[in-house]
């Protein structure tokens, strides 16, 4: 069996989704998704100039030997633009394996260990009323596990992605924002000291079952988070994320070593090496890789069964920036890994989406239940795609009140 071809198409419904698909002498086609937010561009270009050219003529079946053609063969390796284009092919060869076996990607990992899988969806607010009232709408669609993000009074921009007054409904789908990036003002002092009542009023109104998350979005010294996570075990959190930023890990133990608050992190990473020191002294809780920039179902495998040996659990990203596709691939190691946790969810559920990618998997009742059908579960549609044009979009910078540049 041989590879005959591969193409690249950038484009979507409010999202530059980088997909691959690639062709074989059989007839069957694999899909992967190499979107990296705000810089699709640059992984699409280094699947067309460098990695669909060697490609043609492998063999797709011999997926784990062809991860490491590319990653070995790369003197200059991991960084997140490589690893979501390794990410990509290895997702479309996993598609293709699973097509020819006549089996979901999952069974080729060693079968179901769950029914449905724990998602948490994304309430935000501009004030404190606002988020209770998202909150309160993702509830009622029957989620288990919601993560919190409230406007900070007199701080500009409010913090942390917080949308503008009533409109914390439009969260699917993160805005173009045009030429340069939108700047952000943050205070440490002034978040610190609100967002434990917002806690306390999210307990308050739903109670002690209601699963509640928390980014801090790399915003907090260590010591300040240390603080921060003893202050707020009393709510009792399923998690706070990325407490401190990511580039310094040993940062984590300070935190570890004064709270108790579960810890998530790893969005950010894109290979094992980045996440082996924080497993291996236990310094998280759950492990926030995605399979589209650490490098596909190949190389995330490993980082699940790592984490496992660490009582860590997995967490994986899922912001609007994943496609129909890597939430897919993100479902299967989902469905089979014993030591699943939770699973960020934002993607499906729009009509665009679900017309550029249509699948059977299904989101209900806060879980997702993944497809039956052979491979990733997951259609493209090449007609739809074509609907769509490349947009620029940035992630906001940030700086504090005084001007000094601070961590998005
Ligand atoms: C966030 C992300 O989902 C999350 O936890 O931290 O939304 C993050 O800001 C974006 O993925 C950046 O592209
Ligand atoms: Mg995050």
């Amino acid at each position: 069996m041989k590879i005959t071809g591969a193409e690249v198409f950038v484009g979507g419904p409010g999202k530059n989704y980088v997909t691959l698909k690639i062709m074989t002498d059989q007839g069957i086609h694999g899909l992967g998704d190499a979107t990296l937010n705000n810089r699709e561009t640059l992984p699409a270009a280094y699947l067309k100039d460098y990695l669909i050219p060697c490609l043609i003529g492998m063999d797709p079946r011999n997926s784990e030997d062809i991860w490491q053609y590319f990653y070995l063969g790369a003197y200059f390796r991991r960084g997140p633009i490589a690893m979501a284009a390794f990410g990509a092919i290895d997702m479309a060869l996993w598609d293709i394996k699973g097509k020819i076996a006549n089996l979901p990607v999952y069974q080729l990992l060693g079968g179901k260990s769950r029914d449905g899988a724990l998602l948490y969806a994304h309430a935000t607010g501009a004030d404190v009323d606002d988020l209770l009232e998202s909150i309160d709408q993702y509830v009622a669609q029957g989620y288990k596990a919601v993560r919190v993000q409230c406007g900070i009074p007199d701080m500009p921009e409010g913090g942390y992605a917080i949308p503008e007054k009533g409109q914390h409904n439009d969260q699917f789908i993160t805005k173009f924002t045009g030429d340069v990036p939108k700047l952000e003002i943050w205070d440490t002092e002034k978040y610190l000291k609100y967002m434990p009542t917002v806690f306390e009023k999210i307990r308050e109104r739903f109670g002690d079952d209601l699963k509640i998350l928390h980014d801090v979005h790399h915003r907090l010294l260590p010591r300040e988070a240390a603080a921060f996570g003893k202050e707020i075990e009393k709510y009792n959190l399923f998690w706070l994320e990325d407490p401190t930023p990511a580039d310094d890990q040993s940062a984590l133990k300070l935190i570890r070593q004064h709270t108790t608050v579960p810890i998530a992190i790893g969005e950010v990473f894109n290979s094992l090496w980045d996440c082996k020191q924080m497993i291996e002294n236990e310094w998280l809780d759950y492990i926030r890789v995605a399979v589209t920039y650490a490098g596909g179902i190949t190389h995330v495998r490993r980082i699940v069964d790592l984490a496992a040996m660490h009582h860590v659990k997995t967490g994986f990203h899922g912001a609007p920036s994943h496609s129909p596709i890597s939430m897919a691939a993100q479902a299967h190691i989902n469905a089979w890994a014993p030591n699943f946790g939770i699973q960020e969810y934002l993607v499906l559920g729009t009509k665009e989406c679900d017309a550029l990618f249509p699948s059977d998997h299904v989101c209900k009742d806060g879980n997702f239940y993944v497809s039956d059908a052979p491979g990733l579960g997951v259609d493209f549609d090449e007609k739809e795609v074509k609907k769509y044009t490349y947009e620029r979009g940035f992630h906001p910078v940030v700086r504090l009140e005084d001007g000094t540049m601070w961590n998005y």
